[in-house]
């Protein structure tokens, strides 16, 4: 079955990596938010695709769920000697993706080549696709002002009240060739269980992607990234309250509403599977909770299942 997975970091990639296991090689491919992306000492660094490729490359760092295993800091180190504040903490050998990654885009190839020879040379078996080629930023409004994602999330800690989110570039944004071939071959979608505001809002906001999402007619399944009333990792939770939404899977589901056709949602959730329905999903209702690699694989085999049950092509 070709898939099509939409992700941001660190859920996604656990999910990513779980339909990887189930599915025949190069048979999966990844649409990956970028609008974290940003400078940083004259390197683009772009978390959400490096997390996807480390991770499908079997290179992640399992505690953090970013960066590289067995990592070294002396770069680091260094920038901090010369009294730079080291904020963001890019390991060594991290930094030579980011070096080449920058040369390679500013010797003029787009994003999406780039990406895909980094990922191919780690023996990464699917294809790894950036949201869109061009640069978009997210940024954040707090009662502190407006924040650079990456300021908000790492350097702050999440701890702003989120009153807004923009998104820079956006109009310019296309969806890359790749991206429109590879939803036109899928057999299914499956939403991930990243960040619905900042991680899949994203993708979703390039120009033509949700026309394309909506227009296309074989199962999308979406898996709730909210459990129990909580985010799984980071700030979701957080940030759907405060922009207004109810901090739920229903809540997720209603912000799926019109695109997935199948909701995948906690054990502990069970009891808002009935009104998920009303929206128009088919709900599974498992342990959605991804431990290690056998949850991952177990999650993965259970949403192929509800899109074939759904009549994936
Ligand atoms: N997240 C952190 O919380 N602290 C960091 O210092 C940090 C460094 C980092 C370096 C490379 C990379 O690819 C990701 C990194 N992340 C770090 C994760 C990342 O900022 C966020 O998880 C995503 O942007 C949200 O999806």
């Amino acid at each position: 079955m070709r898939v099509v997975a939409l992700a941001g970091g660190v859920g996604g990639a656990k999910l990513a990596a779980g339909l990887e296991a189930v599915l025949e090689p190069g048979e999966l491919s990844v649409v990956i938010n970028t609008a974290d992306d940003f400078d940083l000492w004259g390197l683009r660094v772009c978390p959400d695709l490096d997390t996807m490729m480390y991770t499908l490359a079997g290179l992640a760092n399992s505690e953090t769920g970013w960066g590289i295993r067995e990592e070294s800091f002396d770069a680091l180190a260094m920038i901090s000697a010369y009294g730079e504040d080291a904020w963001f903490k890019l390991g060594d050998r991290d930094l030579a993706t980011h070096v080449l990654r920058t040369q390679r885009l500013r010797a003029g190839k787009s994003l999406t080549e780039v990406t895909a020879a980094l990922a191919g040379a780690l023996g990464v078996r699917s294809s790894l696709l950036p949201m869109c080629d061009e640069p978009v930023a997210t940024a954040v409004k707090t009662p502190e002002g407006l924040l650079e994602f990456q300021e908000y999330f790492v350097r702050r800690g999440q701890r702003d009240e989120v009153l807004g989110v923009e998104l820079r570039g956006i109009g310019e944004a296309r969806v890359p060739d790749g991206v429109a071939s590879a939803l036109t071959a899928a057999d299914a979608i499956v939403f991930c269980p990243s960040n619905p505001i900042v991680s899949i809002g994203p993708i979703l906001a390039v120009p033509g992607m949700r026309e394309a999402l909506v227009s296309f007619s074989a199962p999308k399944v979406a898996v709730s990234p909210i459990v129990g009333g909580k985010a799984l990792k980071g700030p979701a939770d957080e940030m759907m309250r405060t922009l207004g939404y109810e901090v739920s899977a229903l809540g997720v589901a209603g912000m799926y509403e019109e695109l997935a056709t199948g909701f995948v949602i906690d054990r502990s959730d069970a009891e808002e599977g009935p009104e998920i329905e009303t929206l128009g999903m088919r709900v599974l209702t498992t342990d959605a909770v991804m431990r290690d690699e056998d949850d991952r694989a177990r999650l993965g085999r259970e949403v192929l299942k509800l899109c074939s049950d759904l009549g994936a092509r």
